[in-house]
């Protein structure tokens, strides 16, 4: 069975580790925790904090709204996951991180262990970051009541690049041309909804005929929606060829008139 790799491993550092629980276990990422793919810990703050009361946060020195994350049972977790492994990779999800994409999801899906902190409130003391973090990641220039669901989307976006997790003849990564752009329009069956049928082509069997409509309708998808994308992928000849013939069609056709 143990098909190369050893399983990956997330800890997730958290006031609400009940925030995880069904998320993170249906559907992929359940099918891969089960197969022993990815293993998802969590680790509940509140656990490393020694006083009676078990406080994690306190007001701000200098004053100001709400309350932060006290240093010492975020210090003390750490160190317990790093008394187990010393390898780990340490993750503060928060707006001032590096936006989240593919190529970092890639990277991060090369280690083996991931530690995952979540903020809650105004955020974790500075001394969190400096003495105990390793990167900084936002998943969005939009903000949340906590970093939970934002460490869920990067667990998601690094378990399925892993083998495996994808069924065995999606390994979404492979196919290189695609990679960089959006996705081409996808259908199913019925081939007429209330007037609206499938375009005539992926019907022709032909398979070659396919795949260049797709190509070219996520060339255009892409060039509408994303031209920053296009600017960065790397185009092939033809798919510098189709998106010429793509710019042709949409420019209003000059030729005809004489102008
Ligand atoms: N927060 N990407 C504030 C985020 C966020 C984001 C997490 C809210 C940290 C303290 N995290 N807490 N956007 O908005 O990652």
């Amino acid at each position: 069975m143990g098909c190369g790799r050893k399983r990956m491993k997330f800890d997730i550092l958290t006031l609400f580790p009940q925030m995880f629980s069904s998320p993170l276990q249906e559907s992929i990422l359940g099918k891969a925790i089960e197969k022993g793919l990815i293993q998802i810990r969590t680790i509940n703050i509140r656990d490393f904090a020694l006083d009676k009361h078990r406080v994690v946060d306190d007001t701000p020195y200098g004053g100001g709204q709400g309350m932060v994350m006290k240093v010492e049972p975020i210090a003390r977790a750490i160190e317990w996951v790093k008394s187990q492994d010393p390898s780990v990779w340490t993750i503060y999800l928060t707006p001032q991180g590096r936006g989240l994409n593919q190529e970092i999801s890639r990277k991060l899906s090369s280690r083996s262990h991931l530690v995952l902190l979540c903020g809650r409130y105004e955020g974790v003391d500075e001394r969190v970051r400096e003495l105990f973090i390793d990167e900084e990641i936002s998943i969005g220039d939009y903000v949340l009541t906590g970093g939970e669901l934002a460490a869920m989307v990067v667990i998601d976006a690094v378990s399925r690049l892993l083998p495996g997790v994808l069924g065995s003849d999606r390994s979404a990564e492979e196919d290189s041309f695609f990679n960089s752009l959006l996705e081409y329009p996808q259908y199913t069956r019925p081939f007429n909804f209330r007037g609206n049928s499938v375009p005539e082509v992926l019907l022709s069997g032909n398979h070659s005929a396919i795949s260049l409509w797709r190509k070219k309708e996520a060339l255009k998808r892409t060039l509408d929606r994303r031209p920053d994308l296009l600017a960065k992928a790397n185009l092939s000849r033809e798919d510098q060829r189709l998106l010429e013939e793509i710019l042709r069609e949409s420019r209003p056709d000059k030729s005809r008139d004489g102008a």
